[in-house]
């Protein structure tokens, strides 16, 4: 698995000699550092153009590398994301097609791979995939709420032991992956998957940042009173709007400590009561004036949505400063120990996220709000500072790309496609690359309604089936119509775009072996390819 040259220079490396034939630099193999988020989208990242808030560590790991604009989830959901990640294999072929799956943590992973050819691999954090991981040196994952983690005095699982630690999440999966940094192994380079559970859902802030945007306005995005004319049914049956899905309660937070404490059931009450009593004192200040606006009977229609939207972000986005800090803390730390040039540095999100486009909180729909992840890359000694890339990119390729970097053999059955020729050559694609970006979301029927579909992503269009229950087609020109309003599927128009498409997504089911997702389109691939609708 190790390619010769390392596999040479390895041992002489451990024992600190450099008589390699090589230089001892170009011997020496990449830390890795992947911090990943939940739910943290684009919109909200300063280095993306988000007019939203300042990111500024994030910020500095774009400047300081690389910024994929075209990065992709090929499923726009927590586990199946992950599965994609660790596995460098879609949905359909890792078999965790939506949540309520479990990993069959006996399968090929980069971290176990890795970690064969002498890296010393861990993860913390949100993990979400049900089994116990397999290929950590060292783990420790969130466990409360069915794996997705508390705020505040969060569970873990540590290397199999049940355990509680005071304080906030974001800060407290940062101090523990520098504690397991300064006492792991030195003589072999690392892997760490660092897993935040912010910004998910629902959006609690760390103490110190309680109520800090409460006296900010944030801008509406421009489809916030989106009305799906020109879409179909898939985006008006969705239960994910701010207007009718969010909940006073657990979402919006309206509730006082003394409604909580007659009723002590309440979800809210049950995050509630795991903060210290002086936090607590504290979030009653905050979230009074909040519910006493709102209790005033003033707002109604629009202006009710609009105003949900500003506590929507005022909490969301304050989850996101914390996790910004924490990275800060992280970037500091490997400066101060010499590591931070030795170290590839991710920063990416299991998805995108609505942040009230189209109405809506929330992923799953093959959008780009969601479909998009964040996706920046710092390594000085490959990756040219202040590179930008327009390339297509997928969560698929993340494993892939880790063993190129490490030297690592990419086993053929991995379905990504290293990045680091993208990287390496300041995001410039090689003359073979990939045309579109594929996508299949399978969790449905399911909390926030939003149907089994599948579609491929090109650098200009979308192409997007919704099947099961429907058999519908969507189409957006993304030059003409970036926020996805006018399905142009159908229109004589777009014909000869649509039948180019659509042999396009055949091609890529074909490649992918997801070859079967419905019934209707294997007949609509399988006949007189005269027949495909547009030809
Ligand atoms: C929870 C949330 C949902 C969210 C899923 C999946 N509901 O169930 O809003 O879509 O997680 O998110 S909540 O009432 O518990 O907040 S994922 O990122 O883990 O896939
Ligand atoms: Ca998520």
């Amino acid at each position: 698995m190790i390619n010769r040259l390392s596999l040479f220079c390895l041992p002489l490396a451990a024992a600190g000699m450099a008589s390699c034939q090589q230089p001892q630099e170009e011997a020496k193999r990449p830390n890795i550092i992947f911090m990943m988020t939940d739910d943290h989208t684009t919109q909200a990242m300063s280095c993306y153009g988000g007019r939203l808030i300042q990111t500024p560590n994030m910020d500095r790991i774009a400047a300081e590398g690389i910024r994929m604009d075209r990065c992709f989830a090929v499923n726009a959901l927590s586990g199946p994301s992950r599965a994609c990640i660790l596995t460098g294999k879609f949905s359909h072929v890792n078999g965790f097609t939506d949540n309520a799956s479990t990993f069959d943590g006996s399968q090929q992973t980069f971290p176990k791979l890795l970690r064969e050819a002498g890296y010393e691999t861990s993860v913390i954090g949100k993990w979400h995939l049900i089994s116990e991981p397999q290929g950590f040196d060292y783990w420790c994952i969130l466990s409360g709420q069915h794996e997705q983690g508390d705020y505040y005095d969060p569970d873990f699982i540590e290397n199999g032991r049940h355990i509680q630690e005071k304080g906030y999440v974001t800060d407290v999966v940062t101090d523990k992956a520098i504690a397991y940094l300064e006492h792991r192994d030195k003589s072999k380079p690392f892997c760490m998957m660092y897993h935040q559970k912010a910004p998910h859902r629902n959006w609690m802030p760390a103490p110190r940042h309680l109520g800090m945007f409460n006296h900010t306005e944030f801008p509406e995005p421009a489809t916030l009173f989106d009305n799906y004319e020109g879409r179909g049914t898939a985006a008006r049956t969705q239960d994910m709007s701010i207007a009718h899905t969010m909940t006073e309660d657990w979402d919006l937070k309206l509730l006082t400590r003394e409604e909580m404490l007659a009723d002590t059931t309440n979800r809210l009450y049950q995050v509630y009561k795991r903060m210290p009593r002086d936090v607590q004192a504290k979030w009653d200040s905050v979230y009074a004036p909040r519910i006493a606006e709102y209790r005033s009977g003033k707002l109604k229609g629009k202006e009710l949505v609009s105003w949900k939207y500003q506590q929507y972000m005022r909490d969301y986005l304050a989850t996101v400063v914390a996790v910004d800090e924490n990275i800060g803390r992280l970037l500091d730390y490997l400066e101060k120990t010499g590591e931070l040039d030795n170290t590839i540095i991710v920063y990416t999100s299991d998805q995108g996220f609505f942040l009230g486009e189209h109405g809506w909180f929330d992923k799953r729909f093959m959008y780009e709000e969601c479909q998009r992840m964040p996706l920046v890359i710092r390594y000085p000694k490959a990756i040219k500072a202040g590179s930008v890339s327009d390339a297509i990119a997928m969560n698929v390729d993340f494993a892939p790309t880790f063993l190129d970097f490490a030297g690592v053999e990419i086993p053929d059955d991995i379905q990504g496609r290293s990045l680091k020729p993208v990287l390496t050559n300041e995001g410039a694609e090689p003359a073979d690359w990939r045309k579109a970006a594929y996508y299949h979301y399978y969790e449905y029927p399911a909390e926030h309604s939003v149907k089994r579909h599948y579609g491929i992503r090109t650098k200009d269009f979308k192409l997007i089936h919704f099947y099961n229950d429907v058999d519908e087609w969507e189409m957006y020109d993304l030059t003409n119509d970036p926020h996805e309003l006018t399905n142009v599927y159908g229109r004589p128009e777009y014909a000869g775009k649509q039948a180019e498409l659509i042999e396009l997504l055949h091609q890529t089911q074909q490649q992918y072996n997801d070859t079967d997702p419905d019934e209707k389109v294997r007949e609509l691939f399988k006949g007189d390819r005269r027949l495909i609708p547009g030809r």
